[in-house]
Formats: C-alpha cells, sequence, structure tokens
C-alpha cells in the first residue's frame, strides 16, 4: 500500500493536457481486499439505520455517499490517507497536498440514477480552485453497465461556469455550451485501478443497471496553501474559519510534499 506508484512523465502531461487520467492496478491483491472491506465495512455501519423502504430524494437517487469514512474508521485511514495515493497526487498537481475530504460512492442496482455532468470545485468553499483532484478508487469493477466514470477532456479550464444542482440537473450544453463537439471518453476500471480528475473537469457517471452495488471511494487533494472562502460546506462549517483562512486543520492533512 506504500510503495511508490510507477507514473511516467507522459501520464503526467496527459493529466495536465486533458484534467483527467486512468491509472490501472493502484491497488492489488491484499491491499484492494483489505480497502474494500474497510470501506464496505464503514459504509454498513454509517447505513445501518436507514429505512431501507424511505423514498429516496433525487440527490440520494444517484449514490449512498458516506463523507469522511477515515475520521471514523481506523481500517479505512491508512488508505485514505496512504503516502502512494498522496504521492500521485502530488505529481499530478505539482505541489504538495493535503486531504480536502474523502467520500465512499455507492451506485444501488437498478435504482442507482445517473450522476449528472458537473464540475466539483465551483461546490467547495476555496478561493484558488485550479489544481483540486479527486483519486476515484473503483472497488469493484466499474462497467458501463453499473455506473463507471466519464469525462471531457480540456474543460478543466472551463472556468466560469454555474455549479450544477445535482439533484435537479440541467442539460450539460445548456450549462455550458462551449463543451458542445469535445467527446467524453468512458473509463472502465477494474477493481483497485482509479480515476484522477481535475476539480474543474466535467464529469459524468451513468445510472447502475448492473445486479450489484458500484463501490467506489473517491478521495480529494487540495494545494498545501489553499484558503477558505466563507461559503458553506459541512466539513468546514463546524470550523468557524475566517475569509482567507488557510485550511491546514488536523481534518485537512498534508499528505505528500
Ligand atoms: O461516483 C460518481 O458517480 C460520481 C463521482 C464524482 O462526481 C466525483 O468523484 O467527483
Amino acid at each position: 500500500m506504500n510503495d511508490e506508484y510507477p507514473l511516467t512523465p507522459q501520464q503526467i502531461s496527459n493529466y495536465q493536457r486533458d484534467g483527467y487520467i486512468q491509472l490501472n492496478d493502484v491497488f492489488t491483491g491484499e491491499d484492494l481486499a483489505a480497502f474494500r472491506d474497510a470501506v464496505e465495512a464503514g459504509v454498513k455501519e454509517d447505513t445501518k439505520n436507514l429505512d431501507p423502504n424511505r423514498v429516496k430524494g433525487s440527490y440520494e437517487q444517484i449514490f449512498i455517499q458516506c463523507v469522511n469514512l477515515w475520521h471514523r474508521y481506523p481500517k479505512v485511514k491508512p488508505f485514505v490517507l496512504s503516502p502512494k495515493l498522496g504521492r500521485i497526487a502530488a505529481r499530478l498537481m505539482g505541489n504538495s497536498v493535503r486531504i480536502w475530504h474523502d467520500h465512499a460512492l455507492f451506485k444501488e442496482p437498478h435504482t442507482g440514477a445517473k450522476t449528472p455532468w458537473h464540475q466539483d470545485t465551483p461546490y467547495w468553499p476555496h478561493q484558488q480552485k485550479m489544481h483540486q483532484l479527486t483519486i476515484w478508487v473503483a472497488l469493484r469493477d466499474a462497467t458501463i453497465q453499473n455506473g463507471c466514470m466519464s469525462f471531457i477532456p480540456g474543460t478543466h479550464r472551463m472556468f466560469d461556469i454555474e455549479p450544477v444542482n445535482l439533484g435537479d440537473p440541467q442539460d450539460l450544453y445548456a450549462v455550458a455550451p462551449q463543451t458542445k463537439g469535445i467527446k467524453p471518453v468512458t473509463c472502465e476500471l477494474k477493481a483497485g485501478s482509479v480515476t484522477i480528475h481535475n476539480g474543474m473537469t466535467f464529469h459524468y457517471a451513468g445510472p447502475n443497471r448492473s445486479d450489484g452495488l458500484r463501490e467506489a471511494i473517491a478521495i480529494i487533494y487540495m494545494p498545501d496553501g489553499t484558503t477558505y472562502s466563507g461559503t458553506g460546506h459541512q466539513t468546514t462549517d463546524p470550523l468557524k474559519l475566517s475569509v482567507g483562512q488557510r485550511l491546514d486543520q488536523p481534518i485537512f492533512p498534508l499528505v505528500a510534499n
């Protein structure tokens, strides 16, 4: 789990050009099994009191989302804070990186709705928005049938687009007409492989039409030195930060230089 992933200069420049990249076999064998078991156990515990027959709102139909599992589950923590993932993030970003947060994203069989096209960084209370990135780890195979990720290359350079409301999305071309004509790329992943996207890159995942859960955990990194913008977010609201304050509190640990 702590070995160095052999990221090549070509992969780094492809990521910087396209705003996303796929890396295969980042976790394999016992490490993959331990990571998956730990996240599955955390999601099970977090959701144990939910009524399976409840009426789900439109956001909840997209996926079961459990934020910051690493805070609550000691077996998840070494994976989320792993130097291996941190080094990948730091090399792609070209900066020291802090954890912004993690979230397990489990799309339920048959009922899991699509994840609409969106950019991430506009949702976050950060004053700098260019370099945040997400490592999205497939804990089981992610396929077109069960809702793997797609990306629109180059859209990480498109700023000033209104954030998409995931629960009530508008058509992509209404929100971002400048994406017309750019062909999306869909990335099927074997379990243990990852996609990595810049927080400004438009991405999407289809509905889960399979019989099993689509199980992924997304770990989000921000450059060391990122400062607070003052807008609301569940991770920063309890901290009572001032606008302009650095996000360097213990819940945002530095994981790689
Ligand atoms: O897992 C999904 O369906 C979407 C994930 C996503 O939007 C993200 O990781 O930023």
